[in-house]
This record gives C-alpha cells, sequence and structure tokens, in this order.
C-alpha cells in the first residue's frame, strides 16, 4: 500500500481551520458537519489499525448515539468488537488535527513507524452508520478514505452500533474455535432470537413490552428481530419509531431523555400495569420503567438492570453446583449508592467502580470471572471471560437440576452480546429473567430504593482545569475545590457529590446524592455554585 493517493484524497474534505478535535469517551463528537475531514481520516486510520493486526477487520461507526440530530460522531471499533485500544487514540487525534494534506500523510507514516505497520497487509474495514441526516455526507467521506488506501471495504447500511460490534467480533473469529455467530443483521436475529426462546420457551407468556426506540436506528431494527423472533414470548409494541421526519431524533424520547429527566418520553402513554423502556439514538443503551397504581413514574436504569442479572447469574451458577465461579460487577460513581450497598451487603458480590465511559468498565469486568458491567444510564453488558468458559465446561452436574442450570448458563452466554452494551440484547436478557422469575417491573424495582439523585450539567470557561482521580471522584484540580466539595457534602444525611469534566460535551458535570429529594436538589445546586 501507499499512501500516493492521500493528499489527493484529503484535499477533498479540508479540515476546518478553527477546530481542534479529540478522541474522547465516545470517540469523535461535533456538529455533523464539521466532521467530514475527521470522518475521511478515521477511514484512513482504520486501514492502519487493521494493518497493525494483521489484517483483521476493523470496524467504523458513524452515530452520534443520544446527542442532538445535528451532532453525528465517528468512533473505530477493535477486532474482537470492542473499544478501540486506548493507546490509538492519541493517532485519532492527531490525524485529525493535521493542517494540511501534506501533514496527513506525514501523521499516517509516523503511525507506521511508531506501530511497525507492515503496509504491504490489505486492510479489511466494515463500516455501518444511524439514521442522522448528516450520515450520508460522512458515509461518503469515509469511503474516500478507505479508497485512498485500497481497503477491503464492507458498507452494513443503517444498523445499530452494538450491531457492527457484534457483526466485526464475527467477521473476525469466523472458522475459529471462537465463533461468534453469522457476521450480518438476520445473523445477529438469528443468534440472540434463538438463545432467547430456548431460555423462556414453555414458561408463561409475558404482556406487551412497548418500546420507545428514540426515532432512532433501533425502532427499524427491533421490529425485524421481532419478526425473526415471531413468537409471543416477544410481543412487542414500537413507539416513536419515525426515522424520516428531521428534527425528531431523541427529542423528549429515548433512554438518555428518560434517564435525566426521569419521566416518562414523549410518544408512549403510560398506564399502570403497562410495561416499557426506551432505547437511545443507536440502541446501545436501554432503560425500563412503569407507572404504579397510582401513576407515578419509576425508573429501572442501568444500575437495576445490573443487581438484576447480577443476581439471576449468581442463583444459577448456585444452582449449577460450580463453587469457583465468581459473579462481580462493575459500576461508575454514576451508581446510585443504594445499588452498590445492595450489591455489597444483600447480594454479597463484589463490586468496583471503574471511570465512565464503557470502555473502561469492559477492562475492569474482564478481571472478573462473569463481569456484570453497567452505567447507570443503561449502557452495559456481561462478560464471560476465559475461567467462566472453562468452569462451565468442566463442570460435573451430579442431578438435573444441575444440568439444567449450566445449560441455561451457556443459553445466557449466546444471548448477551459480549462485545459491547446493546439495547437490544440486553433487552432480552432482561425480559428473559422476568419471564422465569415471573415478576413484574414493580416486583423487579423492589430489591432496594434508589437514594434520589441529580446530575446538573454547568458550563464553564474551561473544563480542562478539572482533573479528578479515584474513579473521577475526588478533583484534584483546581486546587482546593474538593475541599469545599467535601464541606458541603458533610451537611447532608447520606450525601455524595462529585464533579468531573464530560467527556463528550464541552462542560463539567455534577452529580449528588442524598437521603431526601429536597436535600439532594440543595446538596447538587450548592456543589454546582461552588463549580461555577
Ligand atoms: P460524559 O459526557 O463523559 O459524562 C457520557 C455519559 C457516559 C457515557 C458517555 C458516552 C453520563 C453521566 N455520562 O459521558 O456514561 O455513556 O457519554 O456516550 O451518563
Ligand atoms: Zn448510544
Amino acid at each position: 500500500m501507499s499512501f500516493a493517493k492521500v493528499p489527493e484524497y484529503s484535499a477533498k474534505h479540508p479540515k476546518p481551520a478553527d477546530i481542534t478535535y479529540e478522541y474522547g469517551t465516545a470517540g469523535f463528537r461535533t456538529i455533523g458537519e464539521n466532521l467530514e475531514s475527521t470522518v475521511f481520516r478515521v477511514g484512513l486510520l482504520a486501514a492502519l489499525r487493521s494493518q497493525s493486526k494483521q489484517g483483521k477487520v476493523i470496524g467504523v461507526m458513524i452515530t452520534a448515539s443520544h446527542n442532538h440530530e445535528r451532532d453525528n460522531g465517528v468512533k473505530l471499533i477493535d477486532p474482537l468488537g470492542e473499544m478501540l485500544q486506548q493507546s490509538w487514540e492519541a493517532y485519532c487525534s492527531k490525524l485529525a488535527n493535521a493542517a494540511s494534506d501534506a501533514d496527513v500523510q506525514s501523521v499516517l507514516e509516523e503511525v507506521v513507524r511508531a506501530e511497525n505497520i507492515d503496509t504491504s497487509i490489505k486492510a479489511k474495514v466494515a463500516y455501518a452508520r444511524d439514521t442522522r441526516p448528516s450520515g450520508p455526507l460522512l458515509q461518503g467521506a469515509l469511503e474516500d478514505g478507505l479508497a485512498a488506501l485500497d481497503v477491503d471495504a464492507s458498507n452494513y447500511g443503517i444498523i445499530t452500533t452494538p450491531q457492527l460490534h457484534y457483526i466485526v467480533r464475527c467477521l473476525n473469529t469466523a472458522g475459529t474455535a471462537a465463533a461468534y455467530g453469522e457476521p450480518s443483521e438476520g445473523g445477529y436475529n438469528s443468534k440472540y432470537g434463538k438463545a432467547f426462546l430456548r431460555l423462556v420457551e414453555g414458561k408463561p407468556k409475558p404482556t406487551t413490552l412497548h418500546i420507545d426506540a428514540a426515532n432512532g436506528v433501533g425502532a427499524p431494527q427491533v421490529r425485524k428481530l421481532a419478526q425473526s423472533i415471531d413468537s409471543p414470548y416477544f410481543n412487542i409494541e414500537v413507539h416513536n419509531h419515525d426515522t424520516e421526519t428531521l428534527g425528531k431524533l431523541n427529542i423528549n424520547c429515548g433512554a438518555d431523555h428518560v434517564k435525566s429527566n426521569q419521566h416518562q418520553p414523549a410518544g408512549v402513554t403510560i398506564v399502570p400495569g403497562g410495561r416499557y423502556c426506551s432505547f437511545d439514538g443507536d440502541a446501545d443503551r436501554i432503560v425500563y420503567y412503569y407507572a404504579d397504581e397510582s401513576g407515578h413514574f419509576h425508573l429501572l436504569d442501568g444500575d437495576k438492570i445490573s443487581t438484576l442479572v447480577a443476581t439471576y447469574l449468581r442463583d444459577l451458577v448456585s444452582e449449577a453446583g460450580i463453587t469457583d465461579l465468581q459473579v462481580g460487577v462493575v459500576q461508575t460513581a454514576y451508581a446510585n449508592g443504594s445499588s452498590t450497598s445492595y450489591i455489597k451487603d444483600s447480594l454479597k458480590l463484589p463490586t468496583v467502580f471503574a471511570k465512565t465511559g464503557v470502555k473502561h468498565l469492559h477492562h475492569k469486568a474482564e478481571k472478573m470471572a462473569i463481569g456484570v458491567y453497567f452505567e447507570a444510564n443503561g449502557h452495559g453488558t456481561v462478560l464471560f471471560n476465559p475461567s467462566a468458559v472453562d468452569a462451565l465446561t468442566n463442570a460435573d452436574p451430579k442431578t438435573p437440576a444441575q444440568a439444567d442450570a449450566i445449560q441455561r448458563l451457556w443459553a445466557l452466554r449466546d444471548l448477551i452480546n459480549e462485545s459491547v452494551g446493546d439495547a437490544m440484547s440486553d433487552m432480552l436478557l432482561v425480559e428473559t429473567i422476568l419471564i422465569c422469575k415471573q415478576w413484574t417491573l414493580e416486583q423487579w424495582d423492589m430489591a432496594y430504593t434508589d437514594l434520589p439523585s441529580r446530575l446538573l450539567k454547568v458550563i464553564v470557561n474551561d473544563r480542562s482545569i478539572f482533573q479528578t482521580t479515584n474513579a473521577e471522584q475526588t478533583l484534584t484540580s483546581p486546587e482546593g475545590l474538593q475541599d469545599v466539595v467535601d464541606a458541603i457534602v458533610a451537611k447532608f444525611p447520606k450525601g455524595r457529590s462529585f464533579v468531573r469534566p464530560s467527556g463528550t460535551e464541552d462542560a463539567v458535570r455534577v452529580y449528588a446524592e442524598a437521603a431526601t429529594r429536597h436535600d439532594c436538589d440543595q446538596l447538587a445546586y450548592t456543589v454546582a455554585g461552588a463549580v461555577f
């Protein structure tokens, strides 16, 4: 491969002079039209990443998830469907900020040298996008980047972010002992649908699940999943499914809106006894909710999903008679304090904190046998690590009940998208557990009561002065500010609050929780006042 065509292609996608790009928690993310040069360059870097992995397929997803429709974003997916290795993020930012077309070429050459890349290897890239209006423009820019380096490229169309992660993993494991499934939309639906039916068939059938698809790509995709499952066990009604009309994506709906505002989305009328969930704009997050008898709204967020799943897995491992297989939970500082206490004190499971962003949780979950990880916002999954697979393979059931529990654990592993948090796979997992336990959402919610919490966004002049340690719960800069926060928190029973710079928006986030709603709000606003 040569870089000869790079300057010519690069000239078609000039970098806006006044913008500095940063590959953050969720890749690059900003106003869609401002991303053309960046997406073109991500195509170039995807090629090098593939070569650095001996020609394995690298994924490129164009999406801005729960963010505004005018925004867009792009991120790279590593061979097993995981987020891009962190050490490459700096290359992404450097390439995105290269000032001239010639500089683009020199950064590529620098990466080749630093990573000792064999550029004679044929690079392979799989790409997809969500439903955003800037998607086609950015897809064109990406295709130019891939063409400039003669990449063997496959377009997977308009699919959810986790579907592309799944496809990348399937492509790279095909024909090996770790084969993950058919690398297609149909393969995805069939793998997860079959695992779901294996787990629920014979149990009583559930009532309708109402899905708020945020007017995003999850709407058509979950319908296709339902068609593929084709069973009363997955009886859904999709709301907020308008992906055609401009200005609807994520507006007053979707998982992020429901979690942040703690009320039902527009476009869905919730009635007591009904079952509801919301996806975000690219269907990698999910939250559930319901109205109690008096019509009050109750949210079942990522923490509730994580505790439900961890409990179920723990019990199944115990029923299987496997003594040396530990289930652990990874959370972030945004996890509600009640959920953390519940995991430690009632479930008696180990729990650790990771920094915000699923890649951090994923890495910590890899260190557990079965690692359940969720952000409070509903983004997460479960990892069955090699020691868990060994324990299941070597399990020696003494009774039919033990044998059945082992089979169920295998089926659960097939039901879960281990490559990344996935709204559709997580939904099937929650549905499975609720069907097996014969639980309503209200019964699921009874495990523990959330402490009132509040998340505020504070716009500051320069968020880079806010630096943290201790899984982002303690400020190390600006000097003295953490002492101020500590002094405020000490005044509130069960108070907890922390301040961190957002990785995806130009803002600082303030989180607070306390024993009462009034205290919690006062705590949040007092800390925000100290930050401002
Ligand atoms: P930032 O903007 O860094 O807080 C947000 C979410 C993360 C994660 C990323 C990626 C909160 C408080 N933060 O990160 O959990 O999902 O976006 O989408 O929800
Ligand atoms: Zn998302």
